[in-house]
Order: structure tokens, then C-alpha cells, then sequence
């Protein structure tokens, strides 16, 4: 028995059963998204999995204990607390479990729970990465980190042009990472579908995903995989303008000193603000569009683990 950590029923039967399941984090709903919009997407993107034949299980701590699959009452408890609720990366969890208190777990965090339930397939909207300047600040994500030793396949919509997005596919590279392009050749970046980066391999079905993390679980070559799949036509925003507001919001922060865990939620935010909230809308579309695949790639991983 471990105190710190619990499993949902639903959850913890279709694991057991091999059924698919899709993590899903809580720092996009606490920190990455306003209320009430955090909650309707955080229940949507639920919706969007169950509707693809797959359990949800977002993960969040409450009162000390890493819950995977919270309920929905939990999810409306996170979503209208926001920023009041910590961000818990791997380096938070030990304080925050043993001092009973509530934290909203990042992508990092949400892999090691994950992990310990067994589930493989995690759906975000964007990952983090080494910042613009890290030469100098020594800003790398812990979830860079995260993916190279832990094995969850994580689908997103590509590292956010906030960040370096060539340092950030070094470090993946250096760590093991596979990043994979789904229907692209191209690394999208997140509001938009390019970045000018190519993936390393590009992946047409969600099976053929499914596929290569078999292969890489098989030969316990551990770690993550990074999925990305880019935002669609409709939904993307154009390059050359997000270009601008990040430059713009690079350098509020800068102004203001804003470093550390606090980075990424000002960076959103203020981004958010500058579109006047034409980048929370394709935020929105494209975690949904990210839930919807991962439910996929989790019932043919499940297929080929029943083979
Ligand atoms: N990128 C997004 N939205 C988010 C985040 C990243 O587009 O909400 C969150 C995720 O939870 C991610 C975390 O794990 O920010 C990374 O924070 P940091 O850079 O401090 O590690
Ligand atoms: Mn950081």
C-alpha cells in the first residue's frame, strides 16, 4: 500500500483488463487556461476520449495523494482554484504530498503517475522544453527529463514557439527520445503547423504509433515518445504573427523578472491576451484534437499487447 498515490476503480479495471485508457494533466487546467473555459475543455477533452472507446484519467494531487482519474466535482474544484493550486513537476511532489496539499500536476508529473498505474498513452497540449536563453539560464523543463526515463508516449501539438524548439530536439535527441510527426514531416509548433523542423520519422496511422512504442517497450529501451500532432488548418494561427506576440511576451516577462516555474503560465497567458483570445480558442481545439488521437493509438497498443 502506498498512501501517496491512488487509482480511480475505472481506471485500475480497464488497466487491469487491458483496456485503453488516456492520462491527461491538471497544470493546463489549474495554470494554462482561465476558468471557466479550463473546465469545460478539461471535461470535453474527457468526453472525447470516452467517445473514442477509451477511459480518461486525469491526474491531479489532492490532500497528498497522487490521484489518477479525479472526478469531475475534482476537476470543477481545480479548474475554479486556479493559480491558488501549486504546479507540481517531479521535483514539487515530495513537499506537496507530505505536507496534504493539493497540486495540479504538469506533464512531467502526470508521466510518473502515469507510469505507476500503467497507463502508456498521455494526451497534453504542449509539452515543455528548453527556453529561449537557456544558454544562460539554464531553463530546461523537467519534462524533457521526465521523457527520458519514463514510459508514457505523449501526445501533443509540438514544444511552443515560447521555447527553442532546435535546442528542445537536441536534448530529445541526447536523451533517447523518439519524436514522431503524425501526417506531417514537419515539427508542428503548437498554435501553428510549422516550425521548420523536421520529426524524425513520420507515423500515417495511430497503429503504426502504436507499433513503434510496442517496439520500444518490448525491448525495454526506456523513455518516452514524443507524438506530435499539429493543430488543424482551421484552427492554426498564422507563424509570422504568433511570432511577434511570443517576442512580445519574451520580453514582459524579461521586464518584469518573471523566471522559474512561473515562466510558462506568464508566457500563456499574456500571449493569450495579445490574440485577444484567438490563442486560448486554438489551445482549446487542439488539446481535443490531441485527446481524440491518443485514444486511438491507446486501443491499438492495447490490440497488439493481446496478441
Ligand atoms: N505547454 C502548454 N500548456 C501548458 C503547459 C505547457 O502549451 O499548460 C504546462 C504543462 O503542464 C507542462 C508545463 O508540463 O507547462 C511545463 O512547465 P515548465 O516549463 O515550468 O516545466
Ligand atoms: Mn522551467
Amino acid at each position: 500500500m502506498n498512501p501517496y498515490f491512488k487509482v480511480s476503480d475505472e481506471v485500475k479495471q480497464a488497466v487491469q483488463h487491458n483496456r485503453p485508457v488516456v492520462a491527461l494533466e491538471s497544470t493546463i487546467i489549474a495554470h494554462g487556461m482561465p476558468y471557466p473555459q479550463n473546465v469545460e475543455t478539461a471535461l470535453r477533452v474527457e468526453h472525447t476520449v470516452r467517445d473514442r472507446g477509451a477511459v480518461p484519467a486525469t491526474v491531479a494531487v489532492l490532500g497528498g495523494v497522487l490521484t489518477v482519474g479525479i472526478s469531475k466535482a475534482q476537476v470543477e474544484f481545480l479548474g475554479r482554484n486556479g493559480t491558488k493550486t501549486a504546479k507540481a513537476s517531479r521535483r514539487d511532489l515530495p513537499v506537496i504530498l507530505s505536507k496534504k496539499l493539493n497540486g495540479a500536476t504538469t506533464v512531467a508529473a502526470t508521466m510518473i503517475a502515469a507510469d505507476m498505474a500503467g497507463i502508456r498513452v498521455f494526451a497534453t497540449g504542449g509539452i515543455g522544453g528548453v527556453h529561449r536563453g537557456a544558454e544562460a539560464t539554464m531553463d530546461i523543463s523537467a519534462d524533457l527529463e521526465e521523457l527520458a526515463r519514463t514510459d508514457v508516449a505523449v501526445v501533443c501539438a509540438g514544444p511552443k514557439s515560447i521555447l527553442d524548439i532546435g535546442l528542445t530536439l537536441e536534448y530529445l535527441e541526447t536523451k533517447g527520445v523518439p519524436v514522431l510527426g503524425y501526417q506531417t514531416d514537419e515539427l508542428p509548433a503548437f498554435y501553428c503547423r510549422e516550425s521548420g523542423f523536421p520529426v524524425d520519422a513520420r507515423m500515417d496511422t495511430p497503429v503504426d504509433i502504436a507499433r513503434c512504442m510496442h517496439a520500444k517497450y518490448t525491448c525495454e529501451l526506456h523513455g518516452g515518445i514524443v507524438v506530435a500532432n499539429p493543430i488543424s488548418r482551421e484552427d492554426a494561427l498564422s507563424e509570422d504573427e504568433m511570432d511577434s506576440f511570443i517576442q512580445t511576451a519574451l520580453d514582459m516577462a524579461e521586464a518584469k523578472g518573471i523566471r522559474g516555474k512561473k515562466i510558462t503560465p506568464f508566457l500563456l497567458e499574456t500571449v493569450k491576451e495579445l490574440t485577444h483570445g484567438r490563442s486560448l480558442k486554438a489551445n482549446i481545439q487542439l488539446v481535443l484534437g490531441n485527446a481524440a488521437l491518443a485514444a486511438e493509438i491507446a486501443a491499438e497498443y492495447c490490440r497488439l499487447n493481446a496478441l
